[in-house]
């Protein structure tokens, strides 16, 4: 087990804090980050990862959304490309099937699915489906995790993917993906996180005070930085974007997971002293205290 730390993330990663970038690149070198997020009443938590995914030095990045969603939201992120998938005039992700989203998968290095997605009847076999699918580095967060967890099929029963795959439960997303209890999530939470992603053949990034890192040879990561501060609405949304971002760049799984979750709460740490208050702390600060 590892306490995440400047040393380490160059030690086990080669990763410099703050990442070093090559004179002679461009937007292409830093490649492009697919994000399904968002919806009519929590938009915000796509609006967050997007602007997170950039922030952690992603060339381009395409947010997907609903139809209706796309012109309110337009230049409300000049960086990021809003793409509206039709939705039937909807404006419901359940008006949309997985194939539009996996035809958006051309010429992309990463791709997030998940932050105030919202539920709807069928969405576990519309994940399934682009969880098989999905020919990307793929992080799944929030909405996409609670359709993991109400599948009638065991998720050990689910094929292994051949591409890097991140989940970033919450203890409560936790406990549904294990149909165990929020507390005994907490009872054993890196035991918990290493027999996971062992058995699935996923990293697992187990969310919290100490936010745990498991990859599937059984290597543990634990993160001491951060502060309740980033107990926060949209704070989760901002580190799945960032995992994204950085998976986009070509970094290795387990590499992405660790520095997007140290990263992060590194950022949360420099926010809140940039606020002089851990309270006042917002998930778009962590953003900008990147
Ligand atoms: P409790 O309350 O203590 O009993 P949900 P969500 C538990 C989107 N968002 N330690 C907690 O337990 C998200 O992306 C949109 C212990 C409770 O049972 C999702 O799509 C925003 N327990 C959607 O909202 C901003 C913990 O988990 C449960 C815990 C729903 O996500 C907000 C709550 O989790 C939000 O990000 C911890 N550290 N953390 C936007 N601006 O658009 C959580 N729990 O029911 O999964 O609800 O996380 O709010
Ligand atoms: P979410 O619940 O999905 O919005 O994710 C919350 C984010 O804030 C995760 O990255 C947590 O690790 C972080 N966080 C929440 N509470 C704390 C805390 N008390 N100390 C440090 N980090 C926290
Ligand atoms: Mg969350």
């Amino acid at each position: 087990t590892f306490i995440l730390n400047e040393a380490l993330l160059a030690q086990r990663f080669g990763a410099a804090t703050p990442p070093i970038r090559e004179a002679d690149t461009h937007k292409g070198t830093y490649g492009h980050v697919l994000i399904a997020a968002g919806s009519k009443t929590m938009s915000g938590a796509g609006w967050l990862c997007s602007k997170a995914a950039l922030r952690s030095g992603a060339g381009l990045v395409t947010w997907a959304v609903p139809e209706l969603l796309s012109l309110p939201l337009a230049g409300t992120l000049p960086e990021v490309m809003i793409s509206g998938l039709p939705d039937g005039g909807s404006g419901q992700w359940s008006s949309i099937g997985p194939q539009a989203l996996v035809e958006m998968t051309a010429r992309k290095q990463a791709m997030v699915i998940g932050p105030g997605m919202g539920r709807w009847a069928g969405d576990t076999a519309w994940l399934r489906t682009l969880w098989e699918s999905i020919e990307l580095p793929l992080v799944l967060d929030a909405d996409a995790l609670n359709m993991m967890a109400d599948s009638d099929e065991p998720l050990a029963s689910w094929p292994k993917r051949r591409h890097p795959t991140i989940l970033t439960p919450h203890p409560g997303e936790m406990a549904r993906l294990c149909r165990i209890s929020t507390e005994e999530v907490q009872r054993g939470r890196i035991e918990l996180a290493r027999r996971f992603a062992e058995q699935h053949e996923v990293i697992l990034v187990l969310k919290g005070a100490r936010t745990v890192v498991a990859a599937p040879d059984g290597s543990v990561y634990v993160n001491t930085a951060g502060n309740p501060g980033m107990a926060t609405g949209g704070s989760g949304d901002v580190l799945a974007g960032m995992i994204g971002g950085l998976l986009a760049q070509g970094w290795d799984g387990t590499a992405a997971a660790a520095a997007g979750v140290y990263w992060h709460a590194s950022a949360g740490d420099r926010a809140a002293a940039m606020r002089d208050s851990e309270a006042s702390l917002t998930a778009g600060d962590i953003i900008e205290a990147l």
